[in-house]
């Protein structure tokens, strides 16, 4: 590989892109095995967005069987402990196999050497093996749930889980054997990023995605390990009733709920960081402007980071709290949304002036905005001790992080999806159907959610099979918004898939975004890069014309 240097005169592009003389990624070669045995960082990917699309369909039916149930205030379809399995499989899935796997491991793995101008992420092996560790993971907690279920709900509550009938131990090795793979991607990328950057490549020119998957893989690294911790506890507790969370022994239940937010409210940064990645890039390429404040958004991740790790209590302010310390847990999560809102400030600002194209991601950038601050304002409203004593364990609290994950990151999980298809796959998506089906998410989601809140304020509980009749109406509104919420997916789905075979050519930046993953030819070649960039500006250099900046990154 050489260095490229700067040539005044810009060289000829193919239609697909620079290096597209060489076979891209997907067609260099076709053998199962050369899937199976990859070490290709964007095959990977691809193994894993297969994969997350997979367990978000699952879970996605495992709501809809909850919202079908709920549907009437006495049994609709299932019996309450049906019921009971269902909300813990739904959760278990969401959580571990689609959202904390979900944008790292489709689009981290795939965009993240491409924006460094790397060849492949700094251990491909370990990539691969985080995949394997990964599926097996997931063959475990189905295992799992084919050998009893769980009914602990996703948060296996102690005294509850270490007595509960159902497979709550096998269900711990699963969600321990998934951390393990988070673990290893985690490792990876935090290395990557050290190490691989393209000569020129500053950490201030780095597209800010990269700043959001640090962040994230610093989570993952810190937090993960005490979650596995506290599962493997809750294990030994099932299996062969150690007792230590079982005060009959001297144990502490409440001492399983501190080790599970210490990880868990972390994990919801570690759902929620790589959402705001997606959306830094989404707004910046649709409106053509740089971020108002390229700092602004990179060290609010890293303070996001770092702060997430000390509001686990905001989860326990009924647990026999002191006022004292709900003081100061309520004080320090209120410090998150600060730097959200900084966030979302910043992406706000950097509409101004720009020339915004409306396609499917920046749709998906307008329900994120509204859905997530509407989440983020009732997080700030529950992380207040007074208000949260009504609230907690109600549809309140549901609706407020249905609101954050799926309103923030199913939508960028979304954007992404519609965002990085031309590099990913070289084809682009119809745009009409896409803005249809965008539409559709939307409307279902609000039909959804927004009723949740109203019933949990009226005091309905979570978790329960069954409810007085008064709630009913507005658990019809829910149910059919979920259903169409499901509906809009499924058709997202099929104009992604019909695009794959019918879709037409991309070309290599389609969206003249000036990030650096737009380079290389859509899709890339089995290398990336036919020779390694040498980077001279920042990834968002909108005032200058796309081939100044183009060759201002001379790579092929
Ligand atoms: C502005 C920032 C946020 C604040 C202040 C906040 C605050 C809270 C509080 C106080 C609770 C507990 C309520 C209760 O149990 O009664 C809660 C629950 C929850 N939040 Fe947030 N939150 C914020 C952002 C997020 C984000 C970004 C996510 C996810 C990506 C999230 C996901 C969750 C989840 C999953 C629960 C419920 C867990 C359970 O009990 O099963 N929150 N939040
Ligand atoms: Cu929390």
């Amino acid at each position: 590989m050489s260095e490229a240097t700067i040539d005044a005169d810009l060289p000829a592009v193919d239609p697909r892109g620079a290096g597209a003389e060489e076979p891209d990624y997907l067609r260099a070669e076709t053998s199962v095995r050369s899937w199976l045995l990859t070490k290709d960082h964007k095959r990977i990917a691809i193994m894993f967005y297969a994969s997350v699309i997979v367990f978000l369909m699952l879970g996605g039916l495992f709501a809809l069987i909850l919202r079908t149930e709920l549907l009437t205030p006495e049994k609709t379809i299932i019996d309450a402990n049906t019921y009971n399995q269902m909300f813990t499989l739904h959760g278990v899935t969401m959580v571990w196999l689609f959202m904390i796997p979900a944008i790292p491991g489709a689009f981290g793995n795939f965009v993240l050497p491409l924006m460094l101008g790397a060849k492949d992420l700094a251990f491909p092996r370990i990539n691969l093996a985080s995949y394997y560790v990964y599926a097996l993971s997931a063959i475990i907690m189905l295992t799992a749930m084919l050998a009893g279920g769980a009914d602990t709900g996703w948060t296996f509550y102690v005294p509850y889980s270490s007595t509960s009938p159902t497979a709550v131990s096998w269900m711990g090795v699963g969600i321990f054997v998934n951390g393990v793979s988070s673990i290893m991607t985690a490792l990876n990328f935090i290395v990557t990023t050290h190490t691989l950057r393209a000569k020129g490549l500053s950490w201030h020119r780095m597209p800010l995605f990269i700043w959001s998957i640090y962040g994230t893989s610093v989570i993952i690294l810190f937090a993960t390990p005490v979650l596995g911790m506290s599962l493997t506890l809750v294990a030994l507790d099932h299996s062969f009733g150690l007792g230590i969370f079982d005060p009959r022994y001297g144990g502490d239940p409440v001492l399983f709920q501190h080790l599970f937010w210490f990880y868990s409210h972390p994990a919801v940064y570690i759902m929620m960081l790589p959402a705001f990645g997606v959306i830094s890039e989404v707004v910046c390429s649709f409106s053509h402007n740089p971020p108002a404040s390229y700092r602004a958004i990179a060290y609010s991740s890293l303070g996001i980071a770092f702060v997430g790790f000390f509001t686990w209590g905001h989860h326990m302010f009924v647990a026999g709290m002191s006022e004292f310390d709900a003081g100061i847990f309520g004080a320090l999560s209120m410090f998150v949304a600060i730097f959200s809102a900084i966030k979302v400030f910043t992406w706000v600002a950097t509409l101004r002036g720009g020339s915004i194209s409306f396609a499917t991601p920046m749709l998906y950038f307008l329900w994120f905005l509204f859905l997530f601050v509407f989440g983020g304002m009732t997080g700030v409203a529950v992380a207040t001790q007074s208000l949260d004593v009504h609230w907690h364990d109600t549809y309140f609290v549901v609706a407020h992080f249905h609101f954050i994950m799926v309103g923030g990151t199913l939508t960028s999980f979304l954007a992404a999806a519609h965002y990085w298809f031309p590099k990913m796959f070289g084809k682009l998506y119809d745009e009409r159907v896409g803005l249809l089906t965008s539409v559709a998410v939307f409307i279902g989601f609000v039909f959804t959610f927004l009723p949740q809140f109203l019933l949990g304020n009226a005091g309905m509980p979570r978790r329960y099979y069954s409810y007085p009749e008064q709630y009913q109406w507005l658990n019809v509104l829910s149910t059919g918004g979920a259903w169409l919420l499901g509906a809009g997916l499924l058709l997202t789905l099929a104009n992604l898939v019909i695009a794959l075979k019918w879709g037409r050519q991309a070309g290599p930046n389609p969206w003249g975004s000036r990030s650096f993953e737009w380079i290389t030819a859509s899709p890339p070649s089995k290398h990336n890069f036919e020779s390694t960039p040498l980077v001279e500006r920042s990834a968002y250099e909108y005032d200058l014309p796309e081939e100044v900046a183009r060759a201002r990154v001379p790579a092929r």
